[in-house]
């Protein structure tokens, strides 16, 4: 993206210009422009992305750490660089960054290198009723093997953290708390400092999901003071295949590794081995090198638009976005006030599997299900919903034509 794409003057971001660097934006779908609200699930990609990972393969192409020839040198420097600008965009030293292949890698990694060693009967995990499957099978999994009891941080009508009963459940026993930071669902960011002082005061570890507040949210670990921080490229206008975990160097420095191989040993013998220094100590493997390139270069571009433009712009998109919503008769909207970008809502009398294929006729892409969060559905009382969710290239007319496909949907389905 060019400089002149950011206008600090009149609007938040020059969104039409901005839009101009993702190709897949300019489609149409039944020949109506594509109006594309499941960022939530993944985000679409800027030509700088595209041509930073075509550009790897076209000319620095080379496996990382081993070669001695310049080629080889190239592709490490790449690879490394990208760990520097993750470094850098939440303010962690570079040996905390290990690059997995998304948030969910990053989370089983914990589950397992810290979990399976450090946790055992009369220890206690904490979530919350709002995680994604990611933040909960491996911590099920980890409780299952460990004999350590998984407990959770209910929910509030208004489907908030309970931080009332967050008091109680966090307690002695507690190990670790395991939370989402944004909502995948609701798109509240959660109370991270209270409820990590709550972790603090029993010396249980915390984790945070932040596969949904990377790509929102400037974040600065030391700042939240979390232990863990696992989110994904994909989500954040990077390629698909990449993620990070970051972890405070002197809990990764103390861990088991989590996958055996190439890359993360130190020398090998035929009964032992002894372990690569951090963070190539969870590097299994010929890591994700084009991913990790890409990554940089959509850190770059976020960057460069500015992530608490990002932050305000979604703001805005949000409140407009709840207006008109919830003018649409028959709409249930469950995402509470305060949460932003993404927007869980029914139709009345409509499964939200029809409603999202009624939406897609007219070119207008939103997820429909349970969002990988069935016991946030549990909570709300619902198997499904529909969820349309935001980033920086949607406009407030795509929001507009959203709810002008809702009140078609009504239509159709009334007769
Ligand atoms: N945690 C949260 C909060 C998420 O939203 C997701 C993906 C994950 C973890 C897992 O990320 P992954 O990159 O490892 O798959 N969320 C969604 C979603 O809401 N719709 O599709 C994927």
């Amino acid at each position: 993206m060019t400089q002149t794409a950011v206008d600090s003057t009149e609007s938040l971001l020059d969104v039409e210009r901005l839009r101009a660097d993702f190709p897949a934006l300019a489609q149409t779908v039944n020949g109506r422009p594509l109006v594309y609200l499941d960022n939530a699930a993944t985000t679409q990609k800027p030509i700088s992305v595209i041509e930073a990972v075509s550009r790897f393969y076209r000319e620095d192409n080379a496996n990382v750490h081993r070669a001695i020839y310049q080629l080889g040198e190239r592709a490490t420097r790449a690879y490394e660089g990208a760990r520097g600008k993750v470094a850098d965009l939440i303010g962690a030293p570079e040996r905390s960054i290990v690059f997995t292949s998304g948030t969910t890698e990053a989370i089983n990694l914990v589950a397992y290198a810290w979990g399976r060693h450090n946790l055992g009967p009369g220890d206690e995990i904490v979530i919350t009723a709002m995680e994604h499957h990611s933040n909960l099978v491996p911590w099920q999994l980890a409780a299952r093997d460990t004999g350590a009891t998984l407990r959770h941080i209910p929910l509030t009508d208004d489907n908030l953290l309970d931080l009332e009963a967050a008091r109680t459940v966090i307690g002695e026993r507690t190990k670790m708390v395991a939370l989402v930071h944004k909502s995948n669902v609701f798109g509240v960011v959660n109370p991270v400092a209270e409820i990590t002082a709550l972790a603090r005061e029993v010396g249980a570890l915390v984790l945070l999901d932040a596969a949904q507040s990377a790509p929102h949210l400037r974040l600065d670990v030391q700042e939240l003071d979390c232990d863990f921080l696992a989110f994904s490229g994909h989500k954040m206008m990077g390629p698909t295949g990449v993620g990070v975990l970051y972890g405070k160097p002197q809990l990764l420095e103390a861990m088991e590794p989590f996958l055996g191989g190439g890359e993360m040993i130190s020398s090998v013998n035929l009964t032992e081995s002894t372990w690569n220094e951090i963070p190539w100590k969870f590097e299994a493997g010929t890591p994700k090198i084009a991913q990790a390139v890409g990554l940089g270069a959509a850190i770059d571009y976020l960057e460069e638009v500015g992530i608490d433009r990002v932050t305000a712009y979604l703001g805005q998109l949000s409140d407009h976005a709840r207006q008109v919503l919830s003018a649409v008769p028959g709409v249930t909207l469950f995402t509470p006030a305060g949460g932003s970008s993404v927007f869980l809502f029914n139709l009345e009398g409509i499964h939200p599997h029809d409603l999202a294929q009624l939406l897609d006729q007219e070119g207008i892409a939103v997820r429909a299900g349970h969002h990988c969060a069935q016991p946030a559905m549990a909570h709300l009382g619902v198997a499904a919903t529909a969820r349309a969710s935001f980033y920086i290239y949607n406009t407030f007319e795509e929001i507009d034509r959203l709810a002008e496909g809702l009140e078609q949907a009504r239509r159709f389905m009334s007769g």
